[in-house]
């Protein structure tokens, strides 16, 4: 009987902070973490019944990367309109000539589920390329309960056959529907009434997400949404003052929400009001990039307030187009001031606080999932620095080498 499955010694690792440890040993065993810590009070029996040991060479060992806000199922994709738009073309034109966000949800419904897992399926392992071992995914570009089902579905199939942890999020309330243009209430009433209850129903998300902004869901729209998700026990999410500031954040705070996303118009009630609730401000440095968003978010006053951050790539074909969470995590640095262990513990711990399983995964400790990437670099700063260049890994997930290209 052997003691443990893979024995890692000699890592450098992180803590929950980011923080880096040297000369550490990791034990696990069928999927867990059995065992972790300073290499010098590894027991007796875990280094001599080890079914494999593995020297890191004081090389880096993170938990799996946890990528917390992406809409990576989708069809089709918005580079024409990324042409015209540097062409001097007008939003009203663009959307004239088949562009913006319902030219997504027109060619997502046109998909099947088998087109839509073709075109999606190298966005997921394009992230689990890089080290990513749980990604979540919103629904939102299907916007009628069928479509909404077919999204929630291919997402949890891309789980299946990458082998990455799918978390899924039901996003009705990403854009009004097409066929409510005229009257948005309608459309939210249907979102609560009789989308999410079926949903619920079978199981399909697992948490609910609402976009609250000038162009998309008002306040009230979103406090509806987040009473119904309450009333049926599904987590709350929301995408916050990305264009403008409405107090969506303070509302979703109110609902105890796991995160509020974007974030670049939050002030300071807002950012108080994430701390009380201990809400993570999940950062999209991608967005930010894509539309030219002069404004950052308070990063000093979230830091202030002890407010977690994560950051994620939005992966989406309007405003992020990008499936590079390294790039992110650069970008983060760059662009918001993140220091390097601020950002490793934003893809790590905070990530996995953002969907609610940070019990389950986002950080090396004893009894969590054996969802482990071992770099071949020695200073965790290097997955900050390196920007657009793929750094050498072997990744683990729930206590298997997974192959990647
Ligand atoms: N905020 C965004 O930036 C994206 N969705 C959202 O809620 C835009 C999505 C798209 O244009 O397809
Ligand atoms: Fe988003």
């Amino acid at each position: 009987m052997y003691s443990c499955d893979y024995l890692l010694l000699n890592a450098t690792t992180i803590d929950a902070q980011g923080q880096q440890l040297l000369d550490q040993a990791i034990a696990v065993k069928k999927d867990k973490i059995v065992w972790c810590g300073p290499i010098v009070q590894l027991p007796d029996d875990l280094r001599n019944d080890a079914q494999a040991i593995e020297d890191c060479n004081s090389q880096l060992v993170t938990p799996g990367l946890i990528d917390c806000h992406t809409h990576l199922v989708y069809a089709g994709n918005r580079a024409t309109e990324f042409k015209l738009k540097l062409e001097g073309v007008g939003y009203a034109e663009i959307a004239k000539s088949g562009g913006g966000i319902l030219s997504t949800v027109k060619q997502t419904r046109a998909a099947s589920e088998e087109a839509l897992i073709e075109q999606s399926l190298p966005r997921i392992l394009a992230l689990k390329n890089e080290g990513v071992t749980t990604v979540e995914i919103k629904s939102g570009y299907g916007l009628d309960l069928l479509n909404e089902i077919k999204m929630l579905q291919v997402a949890r199939r891309l789980g299946e056959l990458s082998g990455v942890r799918v978390q899924t999020t039901f996003l009705g309330a990403h854009t009004i529907g097409p066929e409510f243009q005229d009257n948005s209430q309608v459309y939210v009433d249907l979102v609560c009434e009789k989308m999410m209850p079926a949903i619920k129903e079978m199981a399909l998300a697992d948490a609910v997400d609402v976009f609250c902004e000038s162009i998309a869901f008002s306040l009230a729209q979103a406090e509806q949404v987040f009473l119904k998700a309450q009333e049926l026990e599904f987590p709350i999410k929301c995408h916050a003052e990305q264009l403008s500031n409405l107090g969506a954040s303070a509302l979703a705070a109110q609902f105890k929400a796991l995160s509020c996303d974007h974030l670049e118009f939050l002030n300071a009630a807002g950012v108080s009001a994430l701390a009380e609730a201990s809400t993570v401000a999940v950062l999209l440095p991608g967005a930010y990039y894509f539309l030219k968003e002069k404004k950052t978010p308070p990063v000093d006053l979230l830091r202030a307030a002890g407010v977690g951050m994560a950051i994620a790539t939005d992966s989406n074909p309007g405003s992020s187009p990008t499936t590079s969470l390294l790039l992110m995590m650069s970008m983060a640095c760059q662009f918001f001031s993140l220091t390097v262990p601020e950002v490793l513990s934003a893809v790590t711990f905070q990530a996995a606080r953002a969907l609610g399983i940070s019990e389950e995964t986002g950080s090396i400790d004893k009894g969590k999932a054996a969802d482990l990437v071992l770099w071949q670099v020695d200073d965790a700063a290097a997955l900050c620095y390196y920007f657009g260049q793929p750094i050498p890994h072997k990744t683990m997930i729930a206590g298997k080498w997974v192959s990647t290209n």
